[in-house]
This record gives C-alpha cells, sequence and structure tokens, in this order.
C-alpha cells in the first residue's frame, strides 16, 4: 500500500486531499494529533481514531494524544480531578492497545492550555467569532445541550490546540468536522498555518443499522466487556446479508470488520465445520463482503468470527483495566 494509500485508508473525509498528498510525500516527523475527552473506558469509537493513529505511525508520523482535561470539564464531565484520574486510565488502555508507548505523546490540555500566550489569543477567538459559529461547530459533539458559555468556548479551545500542539494533521470522528472547518477559517485569522484534517467514520448502531454507535445511547462495545458480553452483543447486531437499496440502513458488522478487524489483521479465518463447507479465510474486506451478501458466507458465522476477532483486540485493554482496578 503507498502511504498515501495507508494515511487514507478508511476515512470518511479528507481536507483537503491535496494538502494530505503533501504530507504523504514526507511523512517523516510529520506531528499528527487526535484529542479525547478522557473516559474511564475506552469503546469501539475511540479505537476507531486509534486505528487510524496507528496507520499513521507505520507511516512515519509522529502521533499526539491530547488527554483533553479542559475540554471534558468544559463539557460538563466532572471535576478536574475526576477527569484527570479517568485519562491515566485511557493512556494505559492505548498503549495497551497497540499505540507505541516511545512514538506517542500524550500531552494533557491543562498543561498549555492555561498559559497567557494562548488565553490571550482565545480572547482574541472569542472576539472573531460568531456565537452562531461557534454553536453550530459544537451541536454534534455536545447534542442539544448546547446551552454553557462552556460550550462555545470548547471549539475555539479545539481549533488553538492545533496550533499549540504544533501539528501537522488533525485526526477526528466525523462529528469533529465542523470544529476543524471553524479551526481553518480562524487560524489564518490570527496568522496562524491552515492544517489538513482526516475524519473517520461513525459507526451505525449496532442493533439497529440507524444513527450512530454511542455510549450514551444504545449499545457500544468497550474494554469493559467480558468475552461472553462481547459475543452476547455481536450476536445480536443487525446483519442483513443483502442491502435494501430503498433504505440507509447500515450493516453494523461489516462496518466492525472494516474499521476495526481487517486493518489490524493480515487475514480472518472463518471456522465452520466441513459439513457447512469449511473454513473460510480473507485477506480483504471486500471479499468477506461479497460473500456474506451472495450468501456463500452466514451473518451467523460472520458474526461469530467478528466476536472472536474484537475479543482478541480488546483482551489487552481488558486485562489492563483489569490491573488498574485490583
Ligand atoms: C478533541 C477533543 C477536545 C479537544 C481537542 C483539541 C484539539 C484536538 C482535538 C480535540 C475531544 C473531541 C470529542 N472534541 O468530542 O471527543
Amino acid at each position: 500500500m503507498d502511504t498515501y494509500d495507508l494515511i487514507t485508508r478508511n476515512a470518511e473525509e479528507v481536507v483537503t486531499e491535496e494538502e494530505v498528498r503533501e504530507l504523504a510525500d514526507d511523512p517523516d516527523g510529520k506531528r499528527v494529533y487526535v484529542g479525547y475527552e478522557p473516559s474511564g473506558v475506552l469503546h469501539l469509537g475511540h479505537l476507531l481514531t486509534a486505528n487510524k493513529l496507528i496507520d499513521l505511525q507505520e507511516a512515519g508520523m509522529e502521533v499526539v494524544v491530547l488527554l483533553a482535561d479542559v475540554h471534558a470539564y468544559l463539557n460538563g464531565k466532572g471535576t478536574f480531578e475526576e477527569i484527570r484520574e479517568t485519562a491515566e486510565q485511557m493512556k494505559a488502555q492505548f498503549i495497551a492497545y497497540g499505540l507505541e508507548e516511545d512514538n506517542t505523546e500524550f500531552v494533557y490540555g491543562s498543561e498549555f492550555q492555561l498559559d497567557e500566550e494562548y488565553t490571550l489569543d482565545l480572547q482574541e477567538l472569542q472576539v472573531s467569532t460568531t456565537l452562531n459559529r461557534a454553536q453550530r461547530a459544537m451541536a454534534e459533539i455536545a447534542g442539544n445541550e448546547t446551552a454553557k458559555v462552556s460550550h462555545v468556548v470548547y471549539p475555539l479551545m479545539q481549533t488553538l490546540d492545533i496550533e499549540y500542539l504544533d501539528l501537522d494533521l488533525a485526526v477526528g470522528g466525523l462529528d469533529q468536522r465542523k470544529v476543524h472547518m471553524l479551526a481553518r477559517e480562524e487560524l489564518p485569522e490570527l496568522g496562524y498555518d491552515v492544517r489538513p484534517a482526516l475524519h473517520t467514520p461513525i459507526v451505525a448502531d449496532l442493533t439497529s443499522g440507524e444513527g450512530k454507535m454511542s455510549s450514551s445511547e444504545g449499545v457500544t462495545i468497550s474494554m469493559e466487556d467480558s468475552t461472553e458480553e462481547l459475543e452476547e452483543k455481536v450476536n445480536s447486531a443487525f446483519c442483513p446479508p443483502t442491502r435494501d437499496p430503498e433504505d440507509d440502513l447500515e450493516n453494523p458488522v461489516l462496518e466492525l470488520f472494516e474499521y476495526h478487524v481487517f486493518p489490524r489483521f493480515e487475514e480472518i479465518v472463518v471456522e465452520r465445520p466441513e459439513k457447512y463447507g469449511g473454513d473460510l479465510t480473507y485477506e480483504e474486506y471486500e471479499t468477506l463482503a461479497e460473500d456474506l451478501e451472495s450468501g456463500e458466507l452466514h451473518p451467523a458465522d460472520a458474526k461469530s468470527t467478528l466476536a472472536t476477532y474484537l475479543d482478541e483486540l480488546i483482551e489487552p485493554g481488558r486485562e489492563k483495566l483489569r490491573e488498574i482496578r485490583d
């Protein structure tokens, strides 16, 4: 796979392709970040952007993970003390999951976001950005809770972080796109460079194939799930073998194979008794999706295989969590 393809694989949006191509021409030492509001337990949403970071490390880039403690505070996630404690747990799980420890810089937002220069830049952004614009940037992140002043300061700080962490590329889920667009518009107003952004897809809800998989509603898979819980969740997932072009439902089982399993394993083996045709081996997501559609691969076999591979992926993080909690 060439470097541009590795950098952009499974990305839902690349802003702009031209800028990212330029990075891909000389990726060594380029700095890329994802920011996370600290959370004590990683779920598949976190791991989707983490997979992208692993791709970028493989491409030779330096990864910065922002443990966005001030942002979590602004978004009503608890006291600073609570947030910091969950941040340490989050960091340990990321490393267990596969981010290279000596190639990943973990930074707390509060390490630089309270400095005088940063604060003065933030005031300038508050003057130059309309309330409406900041609220719209935040709508997908805070849902319909955008009632507090802190919620409009939040995207302005996310904008400034891109400059203050000296980044060459911003990565986030598709729900971050309006913040990144705001950043692209506002950074030059302060005399700073525009940075490209990569957005990962949002996986559909596991049981319905609609909307997004989220930890606040519905079912999500996390580092906390036991093997049995994970199997149960995957086995009850929505997995229509053929797609009805009339509806917009996604197949979450296929999405999890595509975004979580294939990027991390060379080949996927579906174990089947001889009388059902014996084992199937896949090196590419597309072949597996075609077999599901044609009926060659039964949804029940797809699901049990998915559960096995996801279990392997979350096992080191689950182990780490157990260690921290004991
Ligand atoms: C991501 C988040 C918070 C602050 C950031 C600063 C710079 C870059 C990325 C950042 C978290 C993200 C979320 N907004 O919704 O989880």
